[in-house]
């Protein structure tokens, strides 16, 4: 588990410690006018650009601490926006986390707790998984769903991945679905993005134009840029999900040439991975430059944020965190989380608070002036976007309920909760419990769990107690359990091993 440190990093997260928040209490975007209304409100919603990086690393982009990854237009991005040093998924895989972007819940509460379709049981697997929702139910309602009334239009463009054809983003409240279907990730990044007869064939896109040699991070921006130049008269929420940077890698090959001739920094060691990255650099410039050019820039709030961690070690590095996709360690979760609302969020603000993906929904509408149509889980991000107050809200929580991995799996049962600098991870196959205290261990070395046993218990009842009130599903001791039963070849060699199961899952 021995990773890099990386001083810039350290340098970055020593100014979101001190609270280096901008000194203005937040600009008033709106100024009341001689009627006694507000200007511009009334003309005119704001825009949401929503744009979502599967298997995103928190240390992936340049404004975050990566030396290897050339990210210049995220980090100018993040300049003129604030960015939040403790942003979390609420899952360390990517169903989840998508779901509870869409609505506001944790992944516990809505029963999706693991990648959709998941791995289901092995009898090599100490625990059996409990029955869990492999679709996001029509009776959610949607950020899509909840804005319609508003008078939006709204966009899926790129990966859903939220179940079968029955729950696909037209039965979810939006008006547009491109490229968006049940996998997890694409059979080739290049057009026309998988054979006609491959499942992983990106759904629809290469049908719609495109010619050989074409990349799928390009086109899809095309699709982007085409969806805001055709709404620019009225109100729009466009979910651009790229399947970038998920597996499989494959990058453009004058991107790929230039990173294999850099010398590797900080762990961060993968050419195709960089080149990836900065293809979605590349797509996140051409947004704002079209949002610019049409003139909407100032009415459009842009969101950056990625659905789980970095695929670690195979992809990259998520240094100074521990481990990264599918784990209950920082790495797993924590997520670059960039918002930029003009005239409201100051240039080049960070904030330390941690936050979550269930917080996008009640954000958004509330931005919107739209009344949350229900409970949900998240707080509105709005006073630490106006920096004019804190979310009152004494913990965030994780569970996942399963294995994932490969044979053996590398990530077992677990549940998790953040409090204020601690926190406590409890496994669930003997429900054994790690701490940390992440202000003085941001990287999770020193478990002590047996130096403060009071703060176990305190977090211990405060998990548990969140798990009986979402109504989270556990694990039950598996009958069948046999440590020898890892599938094995005939020469005896294990079927799968873990790193090419994790490479090909689709989570
Ligand atoms: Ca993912």
């Amino acid at each position: 588990m021995k990773q890099t440190n990386a001083t810039d990093r350290r340098d970055f997260l020593r100014l979101a410690g001190l609270g280096i928040l901008g000194a203005a209490l937040g600009f008033p975007r709106l100024g009341k006018s001689a009627a006694g209304g507000f200007q511009g409100l009334e003309k005119r919603k704001p825009n949401f650009v929503f744009i979502l990086i599967d298997d995103l690393g928190w240390a992936d982009l340049g404004c975050y601490g990566s030396k290897f990854h050339e990210t210049p237009n995220l980090d100018r991005f993040a300049a003129g926006a604030m960015h939040f040093t403790d942003g979390y998924a609420a899952c360390a895989v990517c169903s989840p986390t998508r779901a509870s972007i869409l609505t506001g819940k944790y992944p516990a509460r809505l029963h999706i707790t693991d990648w959709i379709s998941g791995e289901g049981n092995r009898p090599s697997q100490r625990l059996t998984i409990p029955e869990w929702q492999k679709f996001l139910p029509l009776t959610e309602t949607t950020i899509a769903k909840a804005l319609k009334p508003a008078g939006y239009t709204s966009a899926v463009i790129g990966k859903w991945h939220q179940g079968g054809p029955d729950y696909f983003p037209l039965h979810h409240g939006f008006d547009v679905n491109i490229a968006g279907g049940d996998i997890g990730h694409p059979a080739s990044y290049f057009w026309p993005f998988g054979a006609e007869n491959n499942h992983h064939r990106v759904p629809g896109l290469a049908e719609r134009g495109g010619k050989e040699g074409n990349y799928l991070t390009d086109q899809l921006t095309d699709e982007a840029e085409q969806f805001i130049a055709a709404n620019k008269d009225k109100p729009f929420f466009l979910y651009f999900a790229h399947y970038a940077v998920h597996t499989p890698l494959m990058a453009k090959p004058d991107k790929l040439a230039k990173y294999k001739a850099k010398t590797p920094v900080d762990g961060q060691t993968n050419a195709t991975y960089a080149a990836m990255m900065e293809s979605v650099d590349e797509s996140v410039g051409r947004i704002l430059r079209q949002l610019e050019s049409l003139g909407l820039a100032e009415n459009t709030v842009v969101v950056f944020t990625g659905d789980n961690g970095g695929l670690w070690p195979q992809a990259t590095c998520n240094a100074p965190l521990r481990a990264g996709k599918g784990f209950a360690y920082e790495g797993g979760t924590r997520e670059p989380f960039i918002i930029r609302w003009p005239g409201v969020t100051k240039p080049g603000a960070i904030c330390a608070t941690p936050v979550c993906s269930i917080d996008f929904f009640p954000t958004l509408l509330e931005i919107a002036g739209v009344p949350l149509p229900g409970a949900v889980d998240g707080l509105s991000l709005v006073p630490l976007l106006k920096q004019a107050g804190v979310p009152a809200r004494d913990a965030l929580y994780w569970h996942y309920p399963h294995y994932w991995g490969g044979v053996p799996p590398r990530v077992r049962p677990f549940g998790a909760v953040r409090a204020g600098d601690w926190k406590l991870i409890e496994f669930f196959e003997d429900m054994n419990c790690e701490l940390y205290n992440l202000k003085d261990d941001l990287g999770e070395a020193r478990d002590l769990a047996k130096d403060k046993p009071e703060k176990v218990a305190e977090l211990r009842a405060k998990l548990h107690a969140w798990r009986a009130a979402v109504g989270a599903q556990m694990p039950a001791p598996n009958a069948n359990y046999n440590p020898a039963a890892v599938p094995r070849t005939k020469k005896g060699k294990r079927v799968a091993d873990a790193e090419q199961r994790v490479m090909a899952t689709e989570s």
